[in-house]
């Protein structure tokens, strides 16, 4: 009987080997695929280290409210380089597919490692990838919190990464420069798998190009991917968590409402209207959604440091804002003092020459410069001095 398993399965693996004959399943087609691939994952890596850490800061790390615009750079980037990666890895996995089907499976330790290695990347990557493609559609359809397992997972994949390239190493050199072709089939297979790599270097741009008009207004017209368009809703700005969705409608429509400044056993309570009394400052600031998708806007209302300083606050103190919204996963957030203090920083009352719609705040939001949409704090209800 486990003889009979062994024929079968050598058979299997021995005719899913050979059905591919093609020169694109080459070493060196892997090699110029996998660069592509590492790249673009690295630079989708690095920029998610830097929107997770701006999210949850380590206790010692600073952090940065200059330039405005890098983190919607920087988010843009990951989204756009993520969805890249999704052609490149299917390539690569083509062009090695052979390879997954060599006979016996493993042949030591080396060969255990190796495998066990590219296992775990290709599950961990598919994975990855494919929770941040639903993540891009608003769509968390999973019980656990994204950002962790996005974070760990891209870990697991770096991991598994440097297995496979430390092992993978003599041929990652020896295929790392092409090699002048010196005959007629040579020069074939060079023709067919420069057509195979600008094919899905085509399929990457493209993809790109029809998904990044979420950030950039100008290719908005060719944005055929991305659920959200610049410009597009009320105020000429996306929305993404509604009123309707934060259950926030009676709340924040309350004619008594008022946004509390919290200092210890100090509370001052600021009326709209006091609010609009106050000096108010204009300042053109992004939403830079960690789902890729941003918009600069015009924004005006009162600095918060100005309200931090009203209940006795110093320049080292943080804050916390909460929202109306009592039970979603941002309605609230901190605002260390390198924000909390900005000139930039407010507490706005409007948007685009309007008073906030209810779907981006209304009465009041916070707006900071170069921080992520999900700390950008919608339908205030407190501001609360941080006690060190
Ligand atoms: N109270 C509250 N504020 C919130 C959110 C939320 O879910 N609840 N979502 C945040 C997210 S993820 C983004 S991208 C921005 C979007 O702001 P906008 O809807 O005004 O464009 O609001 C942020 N503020
Ligand atoms: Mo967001």
């Amino acid at each position: 009987m486990r003889r009979l398993l062994g024929w079968l399965l050598r058979k299997i693996f021995g005719w899913l080997q050979g059905s591919f004959h093609s020169t694109l399943h080459s070493p060196r087609t892997a090699v110029v695929v996998g660069r592509l691939l590492g790249v673009a994952f690295l630079t989708c890596f690095v920029t998610g280290l830097y929107s997770h850490f701006l999210q949850d800061p380590l206790p010692w790390q600073p952090v940065l409210a200059r330039p405005t615009w890098l983190y919607r750079l920087s988010q843009g980037t990951h989204v756009t380089t993520g969805v890249a990666c999704i052609p490149l890895l299917l390539a690569k996995l083509w062009t090695v597919y052979p390879k997954l089907f060599s006979w016996p499976v493993v042949t030591g330790v080396k060969s255990a490692l190796e495998r066990a290695s590219i296992a775990l990347f290709v599950a961990s990557s598919v994975l990855e990838l494919a929770m941040g493609l639903l993540n891009v559609y608003k769509w968390y359809p999973w019980p656990f919190s994204f950002r962790q397992v996005h974070f760990w997972l891209a870990w697991v994949i770096v991991g598994s990464l440097v297995i496979h390239i430390g092992v993978k190493l003599p041929l990652i050199h020896a295929h790392w420069r092409a090699s002048r072709p010196v005959n007629d089939v040579e020069r074939e297979s060079l023709t067919s798998r420069r057509g195979f790599v600008g094919a899905i270097a085509a399929a990457a741009a493209v993809l790109t190009v029809t998904t990044i008009g979420q950030s950039i207004p100008a290719l908005g017209p060719v944005d055929l991917f991305a659920p959200r368009r610049p410009g597009l809703g009320p105020n000429a700005l996306p929305v993404n968590r509604t009123a309707a969705e934060a259950n926030i409608h009676a709340a924040a429509t309350n004619p008594s409402w008022a946004l509390k400044v919290i200092n210890q056993n100090l509370t001052h309570s600021f009326t709209l209207a006091q609010l609009r009394a106050m000096p108010q400052t204009e300042v053109v600031l992004p939403i830079a959604c960690v789902e890729g998708w941003s918009q600069n806007a015009r924004w005006r209302g009162v600095r918060v440091r100005e309200l931090l300083a009203l209940v006795g606050a110093g320049p080292r103190q943080g804050a916390e804002v909460r929202s109306l919204e009592t039970n979603g996963a941002y309605a609230g957030a901190q605002v260390p003092p390198e924000y909390a203090w900005d000139e930039l920083t407010l507490i706005a009352l409007d948007v685009n020459s309007a008073p906030l719609d209810l779907e981006h705040g209304y009465p009041a939001r916070l707006i900071a410069p170069n921080r992520p949409g999900v700390l950008q704090t919608k339908w205030l209800a407190s501001l609360e001095v941080r006690q060190r």
